[in-house]
């Protein structure tokens, strides 16, 4: 069966357990990583030589871990075209938003808006910095609302992993206390997700047990 480690509050854990969840594959989750601990054994190393969470075993024993490099293994090996299509053309435009998300929306809004801002303890934040940030996501997420007034989902007509993790920011982005944009488009989007059982159980997840808290 499908081994599946990462503690359920982390962002990147979140993003598999989502497409476990939609994609409906028997597996066992084993916390690890900030209070459980467990990523600094040999064991463990030995499957993700960073000691980082999440990281898959599959049932012949392959082993991944960076979250979009399993979601892709996961979609290849146990999905449907639907979600990581065989178009080559189709599958670089999910490519492209995951990457995107990965390289320019996670630092803006993971780094500078929610570690920044929410994870760090009031006397520290860099005012300036987070300010920046929360400019910066409101620009992405305008540009990210044009494309949504065109189709329902990321990649067109379904959900997809282009949806997983740029969907998975926006539950801790819709519940901060920053000022965010008119994105109606955006927040018609996130019902659809809000719909989906997976999002709700694996994504919805209280994170105010990272308030103020900057380590793991
Ligand atoms: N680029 C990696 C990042 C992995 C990562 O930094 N994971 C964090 C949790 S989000 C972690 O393992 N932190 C140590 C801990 O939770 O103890 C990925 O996308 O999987």
């Amino acid at each position: 069966m499908l081994q599946v480690w990462g503690r359920r509050s982390s962002f990147n854990v979140q993003k598999v357990m989502w497409l476990i969840g939609e994609l409906g594959i028997a597996h066992q989750h084993i916390p690890a990583g900030g209070q459980f601990g467990a990523i600094d054994t040999p064991e463990f190393l030995a499957m993700n030589p960073h000691g980082r969470v999440p990281v898959i075993r599959d049932g012949d024993g392959t082993v991944v871990w960076e979250s979009h490099s399993i979601l892709r293994y996961l979609a290849a090996r146990h999905g449907s075209a639907r979600y990581w299509s065989d178009n080559p053309v189709h599958r670089a435009e999910i490519d492209s938003w995951m990457d995107w998300c990965q390289t320019s929306l996670q630092p803006a809004f993971l780094t500078g808006v929610f570690w920044g801002f929410y994870r760090t303890p009031e006397a520290k934040r860099d005012l300036a910095a987070i300010a920046k940030n929360v400019a910066l996501c409101a620009d992405f997420f305008q540009r990210l609302d044009q494309l949504l007034s065109r189709q329902p989902f990321i990649g067109g007509q379904f959900l997809s992993l282009a949806d997983i993790p740029l969907g998975t920011h926006m539950y801790r982005y819709f519940n901060l206390d920053i000022v965010r944009p008119s994105i109606p488009h955006v927040e018609a989007w996130y019902e659809l997700l809000q719909q989906r059982s997976a999002f709700r159980e694996h994504v919805m997840v209280p994170f105010d047990e990272l308030f103020g808290r900057l380590d793991y």
